[in-house]
C-alpha cells in the first residue's frame, strides 16, 4: 500500500518535471538553473503590473518586456518586478543574482514573476527567458538562474561574397538579442570602406544605414564592433595612422563603440607583428582608453591559424608580448577552418600571453560556395569555456539560412556543459517556423541532406544523412526494403522542396535556399526512377525499362544543366544537395540496376551515372585520361604534373554533346614560342576550321587564339602537333570559355 502511494507520488512528480522540461526546453540557450517551484501551468495573464526603479526608465530591457503584446496596466494583479543588481526594487532578491557579468535571477509564481539582473544585459536576457519561456501560452512557476560561460559571444560578418542586406542585419540583430549572443563584428570583405578603401568615409546613405544597425544592436543588447582592414596597402608612416585614427573618429561620430583591426589575408609590408601591435597600441592608449566608453580593442592577426605559424612563432610572441593587456587576439583554430578543443587552446594562449578569441569559421562556405549548411552544429571540446575571451561564428552569406547554426552557436558559448547538437539543432530548425510543425518537418527533411560541404581544400567535412545509412549501405546491395526506404525518402524530399519553394512565412529563407530546393527536387525525382529501376528491373521489356532508364538520365542531365544555369551564383561552382550520401548512394544503385539489366538481356545501356557533356580523346598516352570539367562557362582539362611526350602525329580532342558557341581560349604548354607547333581546328558540326595561335609577347608561355574563334559554334575542338617531330612540354592549363 505505502509502496503504491511513494510510485503515484514519484509519478505526479516526474510528470511535473517533465513538463518543467517541455516548457523550459525552449528556452535558448539552455539556461544554466532552472528549478520548479510549483505543480502545474499558470495560464498567461492579459495584463500584467511592471514595476521597476526610476532609473530603468527608457532602459531596453525593460521595454523588451512590452514585445509580449501584454498589456502593462497597474490595476493588473500580477506583478513583474524588473530591476538591475543595486535597484530598490530587487533589492530582496540581491542574494539570488549570480554574480557573473549578464546573469540573471528569474522567478515566476502565482504572486508574482521577479527579473533581476546582475547588470542590464542580465535584466535584459531574463526578459527574454521570461518571453521564451510564455511561447506555448502559459506560465510555469519556477525560478532560473543563469549566466553565460563565454563572455563574448556572436557573429562576424567576415566572409567574402555578397555582404548580408540591411533587411538581413537587422534581423540578425533582433535574433542576438533574442538567444543571448553579444557581439557583431561587421567586417564583410566585400564592403569597400571596411577594406579596399578603409581610408574613406562611408557616403552620407551608407552611414545612415549602419545607424540605424547601431541603433537596433543597442536596443538588443549587443555590442556592434566596426572592423577596419588596412592591411593591404597600409604604409606603417604617421600619416597612415592619422588615416585610420580619423577613420575610427569618423566611426565613433555616427555611434560605433566597439572597434576591430583585421590583418588577415595579406601578405607583404602589411603583416609585421610589431608594426601592427604598436599601431593597435596606439589605437588602444590614444582613441579607446581616451574615450572612456569604447569597448576592448579586437585584432585579427595575419597568421591566425596554427597552420601558418611555422616552425618559428615569432610573429605570435610578438604580438603576446607587444600588445596591450585587454587587446583581444582573434584566432581560428588548428588551421582556417577548424573545430577548437583544450589542447589548441593551450597552445595560442601560450604564445598570444591572454585567452584566444575564437573566430569559427563555420557555417561560412565561401570556399564551397554550392553547398548550403543546414547541418547539425558540433566538434567544439564542451570544456573549453574557460580557456576563451570570445567566440564568434563566421556565417554563411546566407543570412537567414545561417540561422540554423548560430542558434546552437549561442546555446554553445552560452552554457558549454549542457550543450547537445542533436536537440540544439531539433530546436534551430523549430525556431525558423515558431508556430508550423509542417514547415518545421520539411524543413528538417530537407536540411539533412546539406550537411557536408564536400570536398574542399580546408579539409573541414560534415556528416550527411546520418538518418540514411544503414538503407544506403544495403540499398546498393541490391536489399530490396533497403532501397523501398530510399525511395520513400526521396518522396518525402521532393515534398519537403515543394512546399519550401512556395513557402510564404519565411520567404527569406525561400529566397536563399530557392537553388538548392530546385537541385533537392531533381535528385529526389532521379532517385524516385532509379529505385523504380532496381526494384522492376528483372521482369520488364526493354521498351518499357528504356523508358524509366531515359527519365533517370534526362534527370542526370537536369541536375548538370541547373548547376549551370542561372539559379548559380556567379562565383559559385554549382549548386549541390545530397552529395554527401543520397546522390552517390542513387548512383550506385542506377549503376547496379542497369549492369543487371544488361546482363539478364544482352542489352547495351551505359551503367555510367555521373552525366559528363564534354569528353576527352587523344593518342598522347598521358593526356588521354585527363578528366575535363565544365563550371559556369569555362571548360577545362585538370593540368597534369609531369612533363608530356607528344608524338609527331599527336593530338587531343574535346567534344561536346551538344553545340556550344565559343567566347576565348587560352592554354599553356610551360614554354615560349609553342603556338607555332600545334594547330587548333574548331568542328562547327560539318566541317574544321582552323583558329590561328599566338604568343602576346616573346617569352609568354601562356597560347591565346586569333579573334576569329569568339563566336564559333563548336562540337569539338582538337589540337594537334604540327611540328613533325616529338615535343616534350607540360600541360599546365588548358581552358575555353564558352558564351
Ligand atoms: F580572418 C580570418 F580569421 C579568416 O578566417 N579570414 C578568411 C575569412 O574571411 C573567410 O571567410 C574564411 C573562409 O573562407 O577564411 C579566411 O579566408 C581565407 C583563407 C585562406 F586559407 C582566404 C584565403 C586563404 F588562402
Amino acid at each position: 500500500m505505502m509502496k503504491k502511494k511513494i510510485l503515484a507520488l514519484a509519478l505526479v512528480l516526474m510528470a511535473g518535471a517533465m513538463q518543467m522540461q517541455a516548457q523550459m526546453s525552449l528556452v535558448n540557450p539552455t539556461p544554466q538553473r532552472v528549478e520548479a517551484t510549483a505543480q502545474g501551468w499558470m495560464p498567461l495573464p492579459t495584463a500584467w503590473n511592471v514595476v521597476t526603479d526610476k532609473a530603468r526608465t527608457g532602459s531596453y530591457a525593460v521595454a523588451a518586456l512590452a514585445e509580449s503584446g501584454i498589456e502593462v496596466s497597474g490595476e493588473a494583479p500580477l506583478r513583474v518586478v524588473l530591476g538591475v543588481k543595486g535597484d530598490k526594487c530587487v533589492k530582496k532578491y540581491a542574494k539570488r543574482i549570480p554574480a557573473q557579468a549578464e546573469g540573471y535571477y528569474l522567478h515566476i509564481s502565482e504572486k508574482g514573476i521577479v527579473v533581476a539582473g546582475a547588470d542590464e544585459r542580465g535584466l535584459y536576457y531574463g526578459v527574454q527567458t521570461l518571453l521564451a519561456s510564455m511561447a506555448e501560452g502559459k506560465l510555469q512557476p519556477c525560478t532560473v538562474t543563469d549566466w553565460p560561460d563565454v563572455a563574448f559571444r556572436g557573429v562576424v560578418e567576415g566572409f567574402y561574397g555578397t555582404p548580408w542586406s540591411q533587411e538581413a542585419r537587422l534581423s540578425q540583430l533582433d535574433f542576438y538579442g533574442k538567444y543571448k549572443m553579444n557581439v557583431y563584428i561587421y567586417g564583410p570583405k566585400d564592403d569597400p570602406y571596411h577594406r579596399d578603401k578603409w581610408r574613406v568615409e562611408y557616403p552620407e546613405a551608407e552611414a545612415k544605414k549602419l545607424q540605424v544597425l547601431l541603433e537596433r544592436a543597442k536596443m538588443r543588447g549587443v555590442n556592434f564592433y566596426w572592423a577596419i582592414h588596412p592591411g593591404v596597402d597600409i604604409k606603417w608612416t604617421t600619416e597612415d595612422r592619422d588615416a585610420l585614427m580619423a577613420k575610427l573618429e569618423k566611426m565613433y561620430q555616427l555611434g560605433v563603440r566597439s572597434f576591430a583591426v583585421f590583418f588577415d589575408d595579406i601578405w607583404g609590408e602589411g603583416a609585421k607583428a610589431d608594426k601592427q601591435a604598436e599601431l593597435l597600441n596606439y589605437v588602444d592608449a590614444n582613441f579607446v582608453q581616451k574615450k572612456h566608453d569604447v569597448a576592448p580593442l579586437v585584432l585579427c592577426p595575419t597568421i591566425y591559424n596554427r597552420a601558418w605559424s611555422g616552425n618559428g612563432d615569432k610573429y605570435l610572441l610578438t604580438l603576446g608580448e607587444n600588445l596591450n593587456k585587454g587587446i583581444e587576439v582573434m584566432w581560428t583554430g588548428n588551421s582556417v577552418v577548424h573545430c577548437i578543443d583544450r589542447e589548441s587552446m593551450e597552445w595560442i594562449n601560450d604564445r598570444i600571453k591572454r585567452k584566444g578569441y575564437i573566430w569559427w569559421n563555420y557555417p561560412v562556405s565561401d570556399y564551397v560556395r554550392d553547398h548550403i549548411l543546414l547541418g547539425p552544429t558540433y566538434g567544439n571540446g564542451l570544456d573549453i569555456a574557460p580557456l576563451l575571451s570570445g567566440f564568434v561564428s563566421n556565417p554563411m552569406e546566407h543570412a537567414e539560412a545561417s540561422k540554423i547554426s548560430l542558434y546552437s552557436i549561442a546555446d554553445y558559448t552560452w552554457n558549454m556543459k549542457h550543450y547537445d547538437q542533436k536537440t540544439s539543432w531539433e530546436r534551430a530548425i523549430r525556431a525558423m517556423y515558431p508556430d508550423d510543425p509542417g514547415m518545421q518537418n520539411v524543413l528538417r527533411t530537407f536540411a539533412v541532406y546539406n550537411e557536408d560541404l564536400g570536398p574542399n581544400g580546408h579539409g573541414f567535412r560534415r556528416e550527411e544523412s546520418r538518418h540514411l545509412k544503414e538503407a544506403a549501405a544495403k540499398a546498393v546491395e541490391g536489399n530490396g526494403e533497403a532501397i523501398e526506404t530510399i525511395a520513400g525518402e526521396c518522396l518525402k524530399l521532393m515534398m519537403a522542396c515543394n512546399q519550401l519553394m512556395t513557402d510564404k512565412k519565411n520567404p527569406a529563407l525561400r529566397r536563399e535556399l530557392y537553388p538548392w530546393l530546385a537541385q533537392g527536387k531533381l535528385v529526389a525525382e532521379y532517385g524516385t526512377f532509379v529505385c523504380a529501376m532496381a526494384v522492376m528491373a528483372k521482369d520488364m521489356p526493354v521498351d518499357k525499362f528504356s523508358n524509366i532508364y531515359n527519365n533517370a538520365r534526362s534527370l542526370q542531365e537536369q541536375m548538370y544543366d541547373l548547376e549551370n544555369s542561372n539559379l548559380r551564383h556567379p562565383l559559385q561552382p554549382g549548386i549541390k544537395v545530397g552529395t554527401g550520401l543520397l546522390l552517390p548512394t542513387l548512383n550506385k544503385i542506377f549503376a547496379n540496376a542497369v549492369n543487371k539489366y544488361n546482363t539478364a538481356n544482352s542489352t547495351e545501356f551505359d551503367p555510367v551515372a555521373e552525366f559528363q557533356p564534354f569528353t576527352l580523346e587523344s593518342n598522347v598516352e598521358q593526356l588521354k585520361l585527363l578528366p575535363v570539367k565544365a563550371q559556369g562557362g569555362d571548360v577545362s582539362v585538370t593540368p597534369a604534373l609531369e612533363v608530356i611526350t607528344w608524338p609527331a602525329d599527336g593530338q587531343f580532342t574535346i567534344k561536346s554533346e551538344r553545340p556550344v558557341t565559343l567566347a576565348g581560349m587560352d592554354f599553356d604548354f610551360g614554354a615560349p614560342r609553342t603556338a607555332e607547333l600545334f594547330k587548333l581546328e574548331v568542328f562547327d558540326g560539318t566541317n574544321w576550321r582552323e583558329v590561328s595561335l599566338l604568343h602576346y609577347n616573346a617569352d609568354e608561355t601562356t597560347i591565346h587564339t586569333g579573334n576569329e574563334l569568339g563566336g564559333m559554334k563548336a562540337q569539338a575542338i582538337r589540337i594537334s602537333n604540327k611540328s613533325g617531330k616529338e615535343q616534350k612540354l607540360y600541360f599546365k592549363r588548358f581552358k575555353f570559355v564558352k558564351q
